[in-house]
């Protein structure tokens, strides 16, 4: 049994100063790489098997089996344990064939038509596959894929599930580094319930790194963690706190008036700074991102992050980053999710870029991260979709981005998907999209919704400001009650008001009172 935890991949021409390629690899094994590979590109074959030589004394010291990248003739005559090849090096059957059935033989996969190779050729064939590219990366200069993402390495687990590859183990690789691989790990699960990764590969974590040991130690406790704790934890209630129902949640929420930092396109700018206002909270517009860092340090702080801004998408990651690595909550608003090219690059780069604590969508939106809008059948004869439908493609937007997803419509479909918060290695999250749970939020019809800007919008003002009040693992509470008393103000208002004008103020109104006035 090979453990594919974590793994090195050597690169000599990134050694920082006063280091050599075995002091860097030494290091590591002595502070927990599990599995190393030699690769050094533009090598002449005499120093590699030198370099292979040494290396290969050093693993075995530490009982720690050495692959080698590319070049079979090396790895046979150092007598590794193993070989990776990419795409464009030898093909896996002919590798197989000269190694023998004994040795590891490891893979670059990227697209799932690989995985259907991989069950073609059978157990005896491929041990592992590298996954990826994850995200961008320095590394490797020939680059020819896009980084994928979490999502990207779902895909990969799901297929190789559905192709029943039970042999072939995995690893993550491209980009990886302290600040995404707990998310990575936690996002990348199979749709059928019973894979993560097996490991995470890194090269220039720890082969540049000024102290490998340092950065090696440090891989080990993210990989130990069970959970990932994206949220700050100084929240988290007793058992006796036990918020429920949407009162409590309205004094809370009223009570630590938390800021909502907005970057969401300008018809909503001051119609969302108002609902915030209403609700209890402090609203602010910022899209400047020299500031994030000190806005998202404020208690309590959240980001609405609306794409139907302006702003470009280096800003709108720097937002992400730094709402993650604050700790502090993010509810994604992607408005407009495919509607042309540019939307649908910015948004698919912000998913990948960051965990959410909420992504809200309308049914198009929702339908087009779900990534199911082609495919599934449900269109009723006005030509929306039909409820089933929507329930599915919400659970399923839930489960890729480990997040409570929302769905907004004239039946709103809340779904927590962080399965209970595990971020399991190998095992996988036991559950799939299906059985995730949802809550549907029925009110009367509320036709002046749709006759007034930015109501969608300010739902996820709304839904910002009830985040902020929770722990990690109430959000879905939390998410569902502020659902909740948006929906009961529109209703109530739209029954009171005298037209679309007349309506917003209503609106606005019975948020406001249904938090002050009690
Ligand atoms: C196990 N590969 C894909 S991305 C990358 C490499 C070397 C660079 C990552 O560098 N899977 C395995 N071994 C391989 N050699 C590859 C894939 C190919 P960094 O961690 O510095 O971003």
């Amino acid at each position: 049994m090979i453990d594919y935890t974590l793994y090195l991949v050597t690169d000599s021409t990134m050694l920082p100063e006063g280091t050599t390629l075995l002091s860097q690899v030494e290091a590591a094994l002595k502070n927990g790489v599990t599995i190393v590979q030699l690769r050094e590109k533009d090598t002449d074959t005499k120093t590699l098997i030198h370099k292979a030589l040494e290396l290969k004394q050093l693993c075995d010291r530490y009982e720690v089996p050495l692959i080698i990248d590319d070049r079979v003739d090396v790895a046979m005559a150092i007598d590794a344990s193993g070989v990776h090849v990419g795409q464009s090096d030898m093909p896996i059957p002919m590798v197989r064939k000269l190694v023998g059935p004994e040795k590891i033989v490891g893979w670059s996969v990227g697209k799932v038509e690989e995985v259907d190779m991989i069950a073609q050729w059978g157990p005896e064939m491929v041990n592992y596959i590298g996954v990826g590219t994850v995200f961008d990366t320095q590394t490797k200069k020939d680059i020819k894929k896009i980084p994928f993402g979490p999502e990207g390495v779902s895909k990969i687990l799901t297929r190789l599930e559905e192709k029943k590859c039970h042999w072939c183990r995995t690893v993550a690789i491209g980009g990886l580094h302290p600040d995404n691989i707990a998310r990575t790990i936690y996002q990348a699960q199979s749709q059928t319930g019973s894979r993560s990764v097996d490991g995470i590969c890194v090269v220039s974590e720890i082969m540049a790194s000024k102290d490998a040991a340092e950065a090696t130690k440090n891989l080990r406790n993210i990989l130990k963690q069970e959970r990932f704790n994206f949220l700050n934890t100084t929240s988290i209630e007793s058992e006796e706190d036990h918020i429920k129902k949407e009162i409590q949640w309205t004094k809370k929420v009223k009570n630590i008036s938390p800021l909502i930092h907005h970057i969401t396109n300008r018809v909503h700018q001051n119609f969302g700074a108002n609902v915030a206002l209403a609700i209890g909270c402090s609203p602010i517009m910022s899209e400047v991102a020299s500031e994030f860092a000190d806005l998202s340090a404020i208690p309590n702080a959240v980001l609405l992050l609306n794409t139907g801004s302006v702003a470009d998408i280096d800003t709108l990651t720097h937002a992400v980053k730094t709402y993650n690595a604050q700790k502090r909550p993010i509810v994604f608003d992607p408005v407009g999710f495919s509607a042309s090219a540019t939307r649908l690059n910015t948004n698919l780069k912000l998913l990948s870029a960051g965990q959410y604590s909420c992504i809200k969508g309308n049914a198009g939106e929702i339908m087009g991260i779900a990534g199911v809008g082609g495919k599934m059948k449900g269109v009723d004869s006005s030509g929306s979709y039909n409820l089933e439908t929507l329930i599915e493609a919400t659970q399923i937007v839930a489960f890729k981005y480990r997040t409570i997803a929302v769905c907004s419509g004239k039946v709103d479909i809340v779904v927590d998907g962080t399965a209970s918060l595990v971020s399991p290695l190998s095992k996988g999250l036991s559950v799939t999209p299906k059985k995730l749970p949802y809550t549907l939020i029925e009110t009367t019809d509320i036709p002046l919704f749709d006759k007034i800007t930015a109501s969608g919008c300010s739902l996820g003002t709304v839904i910002a400001g009830y985040v902020s009040a929770a722990p990690e693992n109430k959000l879905y509470d939390a998410v569902t009650a502020a659902v909740r008393l948006y929906k009961e103000a529109g209703t109530k208002a739209n029954t009171t008001a005298n037209g679309s004008g007349s309506f917003q103020v209503h609106l606005i109104d019975n948020l406001y009172k249904a938090v002050f006035d009690e």
